[in-house]
């Protein structure tokens, strides 16, 4: 169906009498709702739904690089094209009866073409999953970095925790990317955070105090994890964040960026994240 801006909005809709959704501009979810309707990510109320601008929120796809190359686009072109139905998909495990293959083609000419499938499994659960095959006719190797870059929607920023990066190797943003060794206990959140996790466990948590909630990451083929808040300071400076909408968002990513992946002719890579929303009994402070 017909979304804004000529962009075509696709809804999945979960089983009969459960209000999950999740709705998609192009390759991009900008909505996923679990079973009680609840929106589980986060849009900015100042949002841009205008390419070549990605949608601020939501889980827009970075590649095939991530962050800034100098001239390239920031976190790639994939974001910010037209995609379209795959009439013809490769084979894509899976146990939902409600999904959507998608492909992007760069151009018409190109042979290039990188299929991804969306679907919104039986209990709510959003499944995502990306191939990208080399199929340069001349013998070049393809290479390129990925990220889902997630925007969870939380209650309160202060009152979050994640769980499964303990101990980790991380290369900070926000100190010349330079590498650091992360400490032994859960993340917390008291100002800006812009951190690329190494080598990453294949299950992250985000704990939701307020909402007794929390989010289960779980990636195959993505190694890295990227966490990132803007705080109060730097969402200022983005026209497309409202001012204190910061402290209702975190982003963590399942990437893979530290080791861009590198194809022969021929060969191929799959990247799979599922997301779930569970009832958790946190308490802050734990
Ligand atoms: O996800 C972390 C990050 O690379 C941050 O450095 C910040 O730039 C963020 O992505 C948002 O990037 P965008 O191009 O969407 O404004």
């Amino acid at each position: 169906c017909k979304g804004i801006n000529g962009l075509d909005k696709v809804v999945l809709r979960g089983p009969r009498g459960s209000s999950a959704e999740v709705y998609l501009y192009g390759g991009h979810v900008t909505s996923w709702r679990n079973d009680h309707g609840e929106e589980l990510l986060f849009v900015s109320s100042k949002a841009i739904f205008k390419p070549p601008k990605a949608i601020r929120g939501g889980i827009p796809i970075c590649f095939p690089q991530f962050g800034s190359h100098g001239s390239l686009e920031q976190h790639g072109f994939a974001r910010n094209k037209f995609w379209s139905i795959d009439i013809d998909p490769p084979p894509f495990p899976t146990n939902s009866k409600s999904f959507i293959d998608l492909i992007l083609k760069p151009s018409e000419e190109d042979m290039q073409k990188w299929p991804h499938r969306i679907a919104l499994g039986p209990g709510g659960d959003l499944m995502l999953t990306s191939r990208v095959r080399n199929t340069n006719a001349d013998g070049k190797p393809f290479t390129f970095a990925f990220a889902y870059h997630t925007y969870f929607s939380v209650s309160d920023i202060s009152e979050v925790r994640v769980e499964g990066l303990e101990t980790l190797d991380y290369f900070d943003n926000l100190q010349n990317k330079e590498r650091f060794t992360e400490q032994g206990d859960a993340l917390t959140f008291e100002s800006e955070v812009d951190k690329i996790y190494l080598s990453t466990p294949t299950k992250i948590a985000i704990l939701d105090h307020e909402k007794k909630r929390t989010f289960v990451l779980r990636k195959e083929g993505i190694p890295d994890a990227v966490v990132w808040n803007p705080w109060d300071k730097k969402a200022k400076t983005m026209t497309d964040f409202g001012d204190d909408e910061y402290m209702h968002m975190l982003c963590v990513e399942a990437a893979a960026v530290e080791k861009p992946i590198t194809l022969k002719p021929g060969e191929e890579w799959k990247g799979r994240l599922e997301l779930s929303a569970v009832p958790s009994s946190y308490c802050s402070g734990q």
